[in-house]
């Protein structure tokens, strides 16, 4: 979701009071300051979803959470996340107020630094996001940040993204990262896992891509994916699945210049939409959107 569109759905984006004054967006984390109801959100948040993961994520988010200093005690401190995460990947987090603007999101990711909202969402609202808040980025996005294969994927989607913006080409390259780096599923020897962070911050969605009979599951092609429109106010319709991680290496070794050629010549498809080209793990029954629809016709 682009920034505009965010605010144009949302209203006044979370982080509008305080607007940064660098250029980069960055704030301090100023983890002193959480209050000892926002740690309590975050136990709330971090207990029920570990619990869930188990099982669901595949083994190199549980690996990725092992190997950091994140608990359910406290939010965790970005400087000794930073300490893991430089000496494995690279990588490091940096603090910002909410959802920041296209550009500044590429520019930070092409230089390995991941953007994480400083904020966490209200114990009342603990399944509604507004923006990307410290549970979402934290708990969903850097376990995978640990992984070779992603730490490069998601710098590539970054020098990618400022390259798309010139060719006016970024829609179709952020719905490779929304079904990957955001609801990708992953096939590993016990069955299908997922790997997303929308996914793996999510209580609802953790359960529904993977146990629900409604959502159609299918094997990820590139430029199959660039066509497919994605939904941002509900569960997804649709999951791409890949075949093990290195599978996104790949990709980042691509020029998608081609593949938006191709995709330009085609037209857009909807969430549920089902191709005869495509290789089908799961058709689902789409009972849920079905519902949704109904409830909204109603
Ligand atoms: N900003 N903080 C933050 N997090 C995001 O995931 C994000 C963003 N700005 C832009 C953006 N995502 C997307 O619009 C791009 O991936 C296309
Ligand atoms: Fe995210």
């Amino acid at each position: 979701m682009t920034t505009v569109e965010a605010v144009q759905k949302h209203g006044l984006a979370a982080g509008e009071a305080e607007r940064p004054r660098s250029s980069d967006w960055t704030i301090p984390q100023a983890w002193e300051q959480y209050t000892a109801v926002e740690h309590a959100t975050w136990k709330i948040l971090y207990e029920r979803q570990a619990k869930l993961l188990a099982g669901r994520a595949c083994d190199e988010f549980i690996a990725g959470m092992e190997g950091l200093p994140i608990s359910a005690e406290a939010i965790p401190d970005f400087r000794g996340l930073n300490d893991v995460l430089m000496k494995r990947t690279g990588w490091r987090i940096v603090a910002v107020p909410g959802l920041v603007p296209d550009d500044v999101f590429f520019e930070h990711l092409s230089n390995r630094r991941f953007p994480s909202g400083n904020f966490i969402r209200k114990p009342e609202h603990l399944d509604y996001l507004e923006e990307p808040d410290v549970f979402h980025d934290v708990f969903g996005h850097v376990p995978m940040l640990m992984n070779p294969a992603i730490a490069d994927f998601i710098q590539a989607y970054g020098i990618g993204g400022l390259r798309a913006q010139k060719l006016g080409e970024l829609s179709r390259l952020a719905r490779v990262y929304w079904y990957t780096v955001e609801f990708g599923l992953v096939e590993q020897r016990n069955g299908l896992r997922l790997y997303g962070a929308g996914i793996a911050s999510s209580f609802t969605e953790s359960l529904f891509c993977l146990d629900s009979a409604s959502p159609n599951r299918i094997r990820l092609r590139l430029e199959r994916v660039m066509r497919t429109q994605y939904r941002i106010d509900d569960l997804q319709e649709t999951y791409f699945v890949i075949r093990n991680l290195d599978e996104l290496l790949e990709f980042a070794q691509i020029d998608f210049a081609p593949l938006y050629e191709l995709a330009r010549g085609l037209k857009d498809l909807n969430p549920g939409d089902v191709l005869s080209t495509d290789e089908v793990l799961g058709h689902g029954d789409g009972r849920y959107h079905i519902a949704r629809r109904q409830g909204e016709a109603a």
